[in-house]
């Protein structure tokens, strides 16, 4: 297992820990570790859910700097790829999954955050896309989940400024879903997991059609986007879980099926 990046499993749910400090900056061997990480708890049927954490005082200040500072528009463009993947990995987890956000999420460390299904932040956060400040764009998704996630008009003057945005003012704009108020060093990774409790025991296989129909339905018109949907909700017929499901609803009513995600 990787020094920088570790699986931790806790009860149901899979921590991705960055760990390398002062600021978890993502180097090369950062991003690969944690491409590796989201492939392996991806296909954990024990972890229903996956938390991706930074520790009690960073998420993460972004790609490393120092590493691309020198580097060639050949090297980039081989490594581009690598930046993206990590993103692109965690993205498609098939399994619900948060960013618990402690300090600074930047840049990369954004795009980190943005790539997980919600976002908790303490109220010391500061987000914020700042690669205009260096010369560049975000290069990790950013442009693009951003301007999903908070509007176009709103990505872009982030984008366009490099500002960094306070917890509140991500919590109004939609690009965090719940600020954690406590002083406590463990308040944040604490709402993380409380936020992914009830997906344990959940029908995993259909929390992965739900995940997988918004997902790629966003990136299609309506029509397409419908047609994926009716097909995983057919799809769902072939599993235990809709039969446990409705079954337990005609017998005991609604809310109190077990299921095996199978
Ligand atoms: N990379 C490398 N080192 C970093 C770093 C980073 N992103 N951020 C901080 N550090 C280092 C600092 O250099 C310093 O190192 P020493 O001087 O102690 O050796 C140490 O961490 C502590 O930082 P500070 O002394 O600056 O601490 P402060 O508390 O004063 O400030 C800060 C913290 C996070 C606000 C500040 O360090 C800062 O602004 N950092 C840079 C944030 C930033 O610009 N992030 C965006 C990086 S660019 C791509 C895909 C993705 C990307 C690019 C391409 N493709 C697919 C093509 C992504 C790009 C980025 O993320």
């Amino acid at each position: 297992m990787s020094e920088v990046v570790r699986v931790e499993r806790d009860g149901g749910i899979a921590t991705i820990r960055l760990d390398r400090p002062p600021m978890n900056a993502l180097n090369a061997e950062v991003q690969g570790a944690l491409a590796a990480a989201c492939a392996e708890v991806g296909s954990d049927r024990d972890a229903a859910a996956v938390i991706v954490y930074g520790g009690e005082k960073v998420f993460a200040a972004g790609a490393d700097i120092k590493e691309m500072a020198t580097m060639s528009y050949a090297e980039m463009a081989e490594h581009s790829t690598l930046l993206q993947d990590f993103t692109r990995a965690l993205a498609r987890i098939p399994k619900p999954t948060v960013a618990a956000i402690t300090g600074y999420a930047l840049g990369g460390g954004c795009e980190v955050a943005l790539a997980c299904d919600f976002r908790v932040a303490a109220r010391k956060a500061r987000l914020g896309q700042p690669e205009i400040l260096l010369g560049i764009i975000p290069g990790a998704g950013g442009t693009q989940r951003l301007a999903r996630l908070v509007g176009p008009a709103r990505a872009k003057e982030l984008i366009f400024s490099g500002r960094f945005v306070s917890a509140d003012e991500a919590l109004a704009i939609g690009l965090v879903d719940e600020v954690v108020d406590s002083e406590e060093p463990d308040a944040v990774y604490a709402a993380a997991r409380a936020r992914l409790q009830p997906y344990v025991g959940g029908p995993a296989l259909a929390l992965r059609a739900a995940k997988e129909a918004v997902d790629r339905g966003l990136e299609v018109d309506l029509e397409s986007g419908l047609e994926i949907e009716r097909m995983l909700f057919a799809g769902l017929f072939a599993t235990d879980d809709q039969k446990a499901g409705m079954q337990s609803f005609v017998e005991n009513g609604p809310g109190k099926a077990t299921f095996s995600g199978s």
